[in-house]
Parts: structure tokens; sequence; C-alpha cells
């Protein structure tokens, strides 16, 4: 019994479908995995499409799954139509997507997993294995003709440190990469490790102790019952990187992918450190909801090697922040924590504070409020906007559904890009706060709805922050890759890590 699991997803990151392979290849199931990474909105070509569905015809899988956010419906519609034309078997979807939409995407799989997968997915490919029809699968809903049979569905894990690692294991692993589908080797891993430079993704919990209302939190927390919050012991999952550093020779660093690193108590932070200190040792980076950033958790994690924090304002209007996103953090405690990590400025050289915009509930008054609040924060940080995606299920898009602004079947949200926000005077001026004193930026803030203050701002925009300050930067960024190519290998990995981060420019 041949599986093959397909991850459309941009990175080879893929935590979901690792996942799915580990449980299976760990209870003796042949597992295959195969990356098809693309940019959502680029959809392949028929010939690039026939060529992928010619090689999983010719590789005859017994099973197929997919793995899918909503943003890749659009690409993995495409390739389930082609490859069901050359293949006879099963085909399951699975991820975020299938769990927040399972009728939607029962229209083309034959069965999709809802929420977690290694429990379902084992049931699954035993049950095919003995030759049994699949049918009463908790978790697994099922299509036969126009009905869908929707099963119950289990538990969460709780214990997370009953599952195995994710599946790195190349020799099962193939990638659609320069026009073929061939191993993982090392170029195709370095072409996409999301970010600048060789980390490896990993994470220690699953689900956020937060319930920010645009957050697909928002709506996984209603699938399955048992505890949502959950934490790997630090053992184990300090277990997993040091097994990733001794496969990966060249790793660089470590980013922690939780929702909220941060949450939890002091003595897993106390034992996590001192392990990873004594058995990885390398820089990492995660992101942290700022109320749950304090002086001596920042203490503990720069001694062991934290160099980068993204902390989410997402907006400084109290009332968006409140009344609409349900992030109750008093601007005091975002200012607190924002000193926190300035204090340690040598050693957490990658602070970043993400920003919402384009949101229709949002006025520009409202905008201007998020502006001000950065415009207030000591440097350096960067800023990383995000334009509003409606994410089905989440409560903001219901609520947004029943106030007019989106419909209920919203097609767009499947061409709309995270990182494109509108090119309005307030997004391009939150865009230079980084690198324009407060005060010119609450000068502009102040003059922005006169002629004179918006010339003024635009010359400063497309002048100099668009085109001197960018050339200065290109001509920056190629001579320090140049030197570190050639000294890169003599320098100390913390200060690769702090050059690095130096070029990075949101
Ligand atoms: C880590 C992460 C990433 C990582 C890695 C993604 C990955 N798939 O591994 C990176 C940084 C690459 C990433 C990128 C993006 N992400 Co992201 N990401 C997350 C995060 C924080 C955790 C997801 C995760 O790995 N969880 C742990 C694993 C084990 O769980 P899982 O992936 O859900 O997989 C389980 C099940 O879903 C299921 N399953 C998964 N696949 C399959 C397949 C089969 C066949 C079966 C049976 C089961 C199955 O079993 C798995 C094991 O239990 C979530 C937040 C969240 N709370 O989920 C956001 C989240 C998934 N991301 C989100 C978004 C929007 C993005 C981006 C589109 C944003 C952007 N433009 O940059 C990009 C997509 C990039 C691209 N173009 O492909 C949204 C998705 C919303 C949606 N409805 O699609 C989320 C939910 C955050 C949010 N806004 O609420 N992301
Ligand atoms: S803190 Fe972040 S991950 Fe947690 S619910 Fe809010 S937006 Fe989602």
């Amino acid at each position: 019994m041949k599986t093959l699991l397909i991850s459309t997803e941009n990175t080879l990151v893929c935590f979901g479908v690792r996942m799915v392979s580990a449980i299976l290849k760990h209870a003796g199931h042949r597992v295959d995995i195969l990356f098809l990474p693309g940019e959502f909105n680029q959809v392949e070509t028929r010939e690039e499409t026939r060529k992928i569905a010619r090689w999983i015809g010719g590789f005859e899988p017994d099973l197929i799954g997919f793995s899918l956010m909503s943003s890749h419906m659009v690409r993995t519609v495409n390739l389930h139509r082609a490859i069901r034309e050359t293949v006879q078997c099963p085909i399951i979807w699975g991820g975020i997507h299938p769990t927040l939409q399972p009728e939607e995407c029962l229209e083309y799989a034959d069965m999709v997993c809802m929420g977690e997968g290694e429990y379902p997915m084992l049931d699954l490919v035993g049950e095919l294995a003995a030759g049994k029809q699949p049918g009463n699968i908790p978790n697994i809903w099922l299509k036969t003709g126009k009905t869908i049979r929707r099963t119950p569905l289990r538990e969460r894990t709780a214990d997370l440190d009953e599952l195995p690692w994710p599946d790195h294991d190349a020799e099962t692993h193939h990638i659609h990469f320069n026009g073929g589908i061939g191993p993982v080797g090392e170029t195709a891993w370095r072409s996409f490790i999301p970010g600048f430079m060789e980390t490896h993704y990993v994470m220690s919990s699953r689900g956020c102790p937060h319930n920010c209302t645009y957050c697909c939190n928002s709506a996984l927390r209603k699938v399955g019952s048992g505890p949502y919050l959950r934490r790997r012991s630090p053992e184990h999952f300090v277990g997993e990187m040091e097994a990733l550093k001794a496969k990966f020779p060249d790793l660089k660093g470590f980013v922690f992918m939780d929702d909220s690193f941060f949450y939890g108590d002091r003595i897993w932070f106390e034992t996590f450190t001192e392990l990873y200190r004594n058995r990885v040792n390398l820089p990492f980076f995660c992101w942290a909801n700022p109320s749950a950033v304090t002086e001596p958790r920042i203490r503990l994690l720069a001694q062991a090697g934290l160099v980068g924090v993204h902390v989410g304002l997402e907006s400084g209007s109290e009332r968006i922040a409140s009344e609409i996103y349900r992030r109750d953090v008093p601007r005091e405690q975002f200012y607190q924590c924002m000193d926190i990590l300035h204090r340690y400025r040598n050693q957490i050289v990658d602070v970043r504070v993400d920003v919402i915009t384009d949101n229709p509930y949002e006025t520009p008054d409202d905008v201007a409020a998020t502006v001000e609040v950065l415009s207030r924060l000591k440097k350096p940080f960067w800023v990383g906007i995000v334009s509003l995606i409606f994410y089905p299920q989440t409560e903001l898009a219901e609520r947004a559904v029943r106030d007019g602004y989106i419909s209920g079947s919203d097609k767009d949200l499947y061409n709309r890009e995270f990182f494109h926000y509108q090119p309005t005077l307030l997004n391009r001026l939150m865009r230079t706060v980084p690198v324009t004193p407060g005060t010119l930026i609450r000068f502009f803030l102040k003059h922005r709805n006169v002629a004179w203050g918006r010339i003024l701002f635009y010359l400063y925009y497309f002048g100099y922050f668009i085109a001197v300050r960018r050339q200065i930067k290109s001509l920056r960024r190629k001579a320090t890759h140049l030197f570190l190519r050639f000294f890169g290998d003599r320098m100390d990995p913390n200060q690769v890590v702090i050059t690095r981060v130096a070029l990075i420019d949101f």
C-alpha cells in the first residue's frame, strides 16, 4: 500500500504532511511526499500540470493526500482535476482549509480530514491496507455520490510527546523544481527556505492561548474536543532540533513557529533553555503576543540564543484592537514589551511588529493611530504589514458577512495575497516608520490631509525611501553577501545571523 502526500505550500516547512507522514512511517506504512511549491496565484501551466499528473500516475499510489491552506485552493483544484484523469485511487484532502470548509472541498475530494490528521490517517491507511472500505473513521468525512457522511470528531491528541518528530527523510521526498520532479536535494531545500538563511522551522506547541477574531484559531478551537492549547516537553522539542542539527550540518538557526511561544510556566522555560544551550546552541527566532513578554523570560531566552521576535500590534487603535480584533493588550503593555526588547537589542537583533491593514472596519483615523504608536517606538525594529484577509469560519469573517463587507462565498479570498496591501498614503507612511524619525512621521501624519503635506510626503517616499535608499540598500546587500560567502564560515554563527538580519528590508 503506497500513500502519496502532496503539499502545495510555497515552502518546504509543511508541518502537516510531515507529521502525517511520520506517524504512518512509524507504524510501518510506505509513504512518500511530493512538494509542489509555488505562489498560490500562479497555477501550473497545462504542460506542468500534465507532467506532474504523469509522474503521479507512474508512482501508482493507492491513496493520495493533499494538504492545503485556503490560498492554495485554486492550484490544488487544478492539480486534483489533472491527477483524477490519470489515477483512480481515493484522494483525501487535509489541512486548515478542508478543516474549515469541508463541504466545499468535498466537491472535489473523495474524503476530507477534519482537524489533526495523524490518527485519522493511521486508521484510514490501516483500513485500506486491510482491503476494507473506509466508512466510519472519526474526523474523516466521506462523499458517496452526492451524500456526505460526517463522522464524529475525536479528541485532539492531548500529549504531543506521543507523536513522532516531523518526517525529514529526503529519500522518500520529491519536489517539482527547475522544470522536473526529483529528490529534495540541497539546492532545492535552500531555494525554498522562507526568510533569509538556512533555518529549520519547528513548533513546540499547538493552539494559542489567545482568541483573536481574524485568526483561524477562533475557528479551529471549535473543531474536536479536549484541550486546545498543548505543549511538547522540552526534552521532546530539543531532541527534534538536535537531530535536525546533526542531519543538516549547515543549519544556521531555528524558527519557532508556535502561535505564541512565550506562554507557559517558568519551569518549562528553564528546562528548555538549559537543554537547548547544551544540545543545540543555535540562534532562534519566535513569535510572541506582547502580553506574554516579560523581562525574566526575555533574559532567559536571550541567553539561550534568541535573536528575533515578531510581536503583534495589529492595530494601534484601541477601538479596533479590542472591539474588532479582540486583542485586549493595553497600549502600555505593548510599549513595555517593546522597551524590554529594546534593552536586549544587541542580542535580539530582529524585532518585527506585525500590523494588519486594509480593514474595512477601520477609519483613516484608526490607521493613523497605528502609525502614531509605531512612531513612538524605539528603533531598531521592522514593521510587517499584512492586508486583512477574512479567512473562512473566523469570527471576523462571519461578522463581516453579517455587516455586508463580504459575501458568504468570498472566492476573492483565494486570490488575495497577504503581503499586498493597498498603496494608500497611510500604509506607505507605516512602511517608512522603521527608518524615519518619529517626529517626521508625526509631522506627515498631522498634515496628511492638506495638499502640500501630501506632496512633501510623496517626495520623501518616492525620492528618498524608494529611490535613494533602495539603491544604497541594494549595494550594501550585495557587498555583505559577497563578504559572507567568503568569510561567513570563519565567523561566529551568532554574528552571521546578526549580519544577515541587518539585510532584511520590509
Ligand atoms: C507554521 C505556519 C506556517 C508556516 C508553515 C506552514 C505549514 N503548513 O507547515 C509558514 C511560515 C510557511 C506559513 C506560511 C503561510 N501561512 Co501559515 N501558519 C502556520 C501556523 C502558525 C501553524 C500551522 C502548523 O503547522 N500547525 C501544526 C501542524 C501539525 O498542523 P496543520 O498544518 O494544521 O496539520 C495538521 C492538520 O491540519 C492535518 N493535515 C494537514 N495536512 C494534511 C494532509 C492530509 C492528507 C491529512 C489527512 C491531514 C492533514 O494533520 C496535521 C497534523 O495534525 C498556522 C496557525 C495555526 N494555528 O494553524 C498558520 C496558518 C496556517 N497560516 C496561514 C496563512 C494565511 C499563511 C500564509 C498564506 C500567509 C502568507 N501569505 O505568508 C502563508 C502561506 C505561504 C504559501 N504561499 O504557501 C493561516 C491559514 C488560513 C487559511 N484559512 O488558510 C493560518 C491558520 C494562520 C491564520 N492566519 O490564522 N504558515
Ligand atoms: S495571538 Fe496570534 S495566533 Fe493567537 S489567536 Fe491571536 S492572532 Fe491567532
